[in-house]
């Protein structure tokens, strides 16, 4: 509302603009200007690399030489150029991981790059990887893992003064960082210095994280600090980088289970109203693992899939912190290169235009008529800015008109956050035909909503809020059309080992490749089912007839055919039975428990003696599916009756990433028989087996 100017010029005018009618007030617990300038953030990275990398696992023992250390080529600003080329803000490098092994010369353990070859014991990641962040305009941020398999203190008071020493010069030495992420991983067993055994933590008091927290906060004020349980960020509860389809910025602290390690439960959609403010980040890796495996080259996630997650992240309201795991040179493998290209010059055509701007503001009612709270600014591309309502008016309507028809298919929206998460249910119509049709809903929204639909032609559209705590305040609505692409193919092999490629159209050929080749309009066309029973890597792809427009590209691996396969139960008395085809069917929805709790063994008869290159296990999907089994041994056998050990040891992170495991062996194995035998699991419960596999090459 314009007030008398008098003649004391536009600030009185502003002052007594402000006095006509007050911005909302704030609603339940508010986010901290330190959380504000981390959700501003939105989409940035981990680095995960140490010996692991060297070693091909995902969780050091801890008795790793540093000698293993030895990137050949590392190159920081060649990691930071393609995360920052990919959209990212900022990365997080993995400074210790749970081996213990420091990427920086830390004067308190000899386990670190400096007796590493690497630069003649010279290098310091930590240093190089923050000083390239700092030149390409990005934040940086550091993982220091309280899990340490290597220090010979670990579980004792004395490791604690260890972890500050370390702590500290990680937060003097290196910049300023905008995170500290601090994760709850501890499987109990490791090196600690020769000792060999097991030790257990009661998380929730051995590390005193209050007094932690507060050097980082004296140290470095800004940074954000990550655990399951915040004190500023939580984790979203699972590792493939999904946020709820409710995910509130909001937590209850007063649940049991709110410390780091304290277990996922309720952090994948938050808890409303809440008593703090504690939104999620969604960590995923865009392999199937944290760290550099050259085994899974080709399982590097697609364009497609980063794009789902990116909807399902960032458009959930969430961080997204996207893994990219240098390989052994030092530099990120091409393959992640050229998905993580394609996934931004999506987005990038996405939203290069919000359509929303176009239009005009044809309802939508601002609190007390005031310009500073019009519906205009919710289409004006400025965050500062919302639309809010006067406190009675809580399912308010906006309508925007457009000169002529539009065709979108994304929906965005933001609140004004510093004004708390009031907003919990909207939906959006398109007109047609003369009447309202709905065309999306949905409830959180908070930094961000972006929902994914069918393509809209339209020249009208209304947001309707149709659920609020108190009045809203609304950042952005935005309208953003993707770029009509092809839709990718899908590949399917029948049990009797014969690849199916669906998607073809009247309009579209489907193309594909065999070699890792990406397909391109010369590549074979396909026509009928492909023997596929030795398994191996296919690449299709959709293209015009002509060759011009095509789809993404679609990766799968497969295999050994598992359709002659028989699986039998262990054979005390000298005379195997037949146990269901779960564990052999390709599905890994299909779950087979172990009746009781304890080591088992099954056998897997492959029908005919094959030479293997590797074996693997699919643990169920989710925690609720069964009990994954963390450590097991396979053995092989050509007659069933002499058994060799082909391979032992542990599956590192199973329990949070719940994916199918991939043991390579030391040499080709020929064999007929295999027999998996489950060592111990997660929780002691029964072993939990989807899926048994097996690779040739
Ligand atoms: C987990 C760790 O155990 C994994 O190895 C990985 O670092 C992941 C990001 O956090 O807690």
């Amino acid at each position: 509302m314009i007030r008398p100017l008098f003649a004391f010029g536009a600030s009185l005018l502003l002052s007594l603009t402000l006095a006509g009618v007050d911005a909302p007030a704030p609603y339940g617990p508010l986010p901290t200007p330190r959380q504000l300038a981390w959700h501003d953030l939105e989409f940035y990275g981990f680095v995960h690399f140490t010996v692991n990398t060297f070693t091909d696992r995902e969780w050091g023992y801890g008795d790793e030489k540093p000698a293993v250390f030895n990137p050949t080529a590392f190159d920081a600003d060649q990691i930071v150029r393609t995360a920052r080329d990919a959209g990212m803000k900022g990365l997080i490098l993995t400074a210790k991981h749970h081996d213990g092994f420091c990427l920086w010369p830390s004067q308190y353990t000899e386990h670190s790059v400096k007796n590493a070859p690497w630069k003649n014991g010279r290098g310091d990641v930590v240093r190089e990887l923050g000083e390239a962040c700092r030149r390409a305009g990005l934040k940086y941020g550091l993982y220091l893992s309280p899990w340490d398999r290597n220090h010979r203190d670990y579980a004792r008071p004395e490791y604690l003064t260890y972890y500050r020493n370390q702590l500290r010069e990680l937060l003097t030495n290196y910049g300023p960082l905008f995170t500290l992420w601090f994760d709850g991983a501890n499987g109990g067993d490791g090196f600690y210095g020769g000792a060999n055994e097991k030790r257990g933590i009661d998380n929730r008091s051995y590390y005193d994280w209050p007094n932690t927290w507060k050097m980082v906060r004296d140290l470095q004020p800004m940074a954000s600090l990550f655990s399951d349980a915040g004190p500023d960020f939580r984790w979203v509860g699972n590792e493939n980088g999904f946020a709820g389809e409710t995910c509130w910025a909001t937590l209850d602290m007063t649940k049991p289970n709110r410390y780091p390690g304290g277990g996922s439960a309720g952090l994948n959609s938050g808890e409303r109203p809440g008593t703090q403010w504690l939104p999620a980040e969604c960590d995923v890796s865009i392999r199937p693992g944290w760290f550099y495996h050259a085994s899974e080259d080709a399982a590097v996630k697609s364009a497609a899939q980063l794009l789902d997650i990116y909807y399902r992240s960032v458009g959930r309201g969430a961080c997204l912190n996207l893994n990219l795991p240098p390989d052994r040179r030092g530099v990120i493998h091409e393959n992640d290169g050229q998905a993580l290209r394609e996934f931004r010059r999506l987005l990038d055509l996405t939203f290069a235009h919000n359509l929303a701007r176009d239009a005009r503001v044809t309802a939508g009612v601002a609190r007390g008529g005031d310009r500073r709270f019009a519906a205009a600014n919710a289409i004006d591309g400025d965050r500062a800015t919302y639309w809010a309502t006067d406190d009675a008016v809580t399912t308010p309507e906006l309508v925007l008109e457009f000169p002529a028809p539009v065709t979108f298919n994304v929906v965005d929206l933001r609140e004004h956050l510093p004004l708390g998460q009031r907003i919990e249910a909207f939906a959006v119509d398109a007109w047609r035909d003369g009447a309202w049709t709905e065309i999306a809903a949905g409830t959180s929204i908070g930094n961000r909503r972006l929902v994914r639909g069918a393509r809209v032609t339209t020249a009208k559209v209304r947001l309707r809020i149709t659920q609020a705590a108190v009045a809203p305040a609304l950042a952005e609505f935005g309208l953003y059309a993707e770029p009509d692409l092809l839709d990718a193919p899908t590949a399917v092999r029948n049990r009797q080992g014969f690849l199916a490629l669906h998607g073809a159209t009247a309009a579209t050929v489907v193309r594909y490749t065999t070699d890792g080749a990406e397909p391109t309009a010369a590549s074979p066309q396909y026509a009928a089912p492909i023997p596929f029973a030795q398994g191996g890597l296919i690449k299709a792809r959709t293209f015009s007839p002509d060759g011009t427009r095509a789809g993404a590209t679609v990766t799968k691996l497969f295999g050994l055919s598992k359709s002659r396969w028989k699986v039998l139960a262990p054979a005390p008395d000298g005379r195997p039975k037949d146990l269901p085809r779960q564990m052999v069917d390709d599905a890994l929805a299909t779950v087979w428990h172990a009746p009781a709790p304890g080591r088992v063994e099954v056998t897997v008869d492959l029908g005919d003696a094959l030479t293997l290159r590797a074996l693997t296990y699919g643990p169920p999907a989710d925690r609720a599916a069964g009990a994954p089994v963390n450590r097991y041994e396979f053995l092989t056998s050509r007659d069933g009756r002499t058994w060799t050990t082909a391979a032992a040891g542990e599956f590192a992170n199973i329990a949070a990433n719940p994916i199918e495991q991939t043991v390579r062996l030391a040499a080709p194995t020929t064999a007929r028989y295999v027999r998996f035998v489950a060592l111990h699991t997660i929780d002691d419960a029964p072993a939990a087996i989807a899926e048994i596999g097996a690779t040739i090459d």
